[in-house]
């Protein structure tokens, strides 16, 4: 028994640490025709997701139909929608990073059509695409190493102040 269970881990775990975790779920799924509007958009991985750098677009015939910020339950992440979504067609477009730091980035569209639904008024609002660049750790800020070569300097004139001190007492009658 604990062969083979040692034989599955070494078959298993090379598997595992090539790639990331993947998506496994959407809701609504892709392509999918809903005859009651949504109130969120949901993806689920294979691993966890973390919350920095999550970025969503759920864009319908009405522009941009999110409401709210993207929420991360370990492997599931929500995006609440906003209420009274008009009928036509909507694309998500996503922007997640895995627990690993590797990004990972999709889209997929669904199509609302509630019966006697509202359709949107106007023309289609333009939406400029999501940022799907990797944050990068901003640069220290000059504010904070100047305060770093002002603390050194002073602990290094207290320090030999007090070596001084030290000294004259020692040298004294
Ligand atoms: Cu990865």
């Amino acid at each position: 028994m604990v062969i083979v269970l040692g034989v599955l881990a070494a078959v298993a775990l090379p598997a595992r640490a090539a790639g990331h975790a993947q998506l496994i779920r959407t809701a609504p799924a892709s392509g999918a025709t809903l005859t009651t509007a949504p109130d969120a958009v949901q993806l689920e991985f294979s691993g966890n997701v973390i919350s920095l750098g999550l970025q969503f677009q759920v864009i319908g015939p009405g522009g941009l139909a999110t409401e709210g910020k993207p929420v991360v339950d370990f492997t599931k992440v929500t995006q609440p929608l906003a209420g009274g979504l008009v009928n036509g067609s909507y694309q998500v477009n996503w922007h997640v990073v895995h627990d690993d730091g590797h990004p990972d980035t999709g889209s997929f569209g669904f199509v609302v059509q509630v019966p006697g639904g509202a359709t949107a008024t106007g023309s289609p609002v333009a939406v400029a695409p999501i940022d799907t660049s990797t944050p990068q750790p901003q640069g220290l800020p000059v504010f904070w190493v100047v305060l770093g070569v002002v603390v050194v300097v002073l602990l290094v004139a207290v320090a030999v102040i007090i070596d001084r001190r030290r000294r004259s007492e020692a040298m004294g009658p």
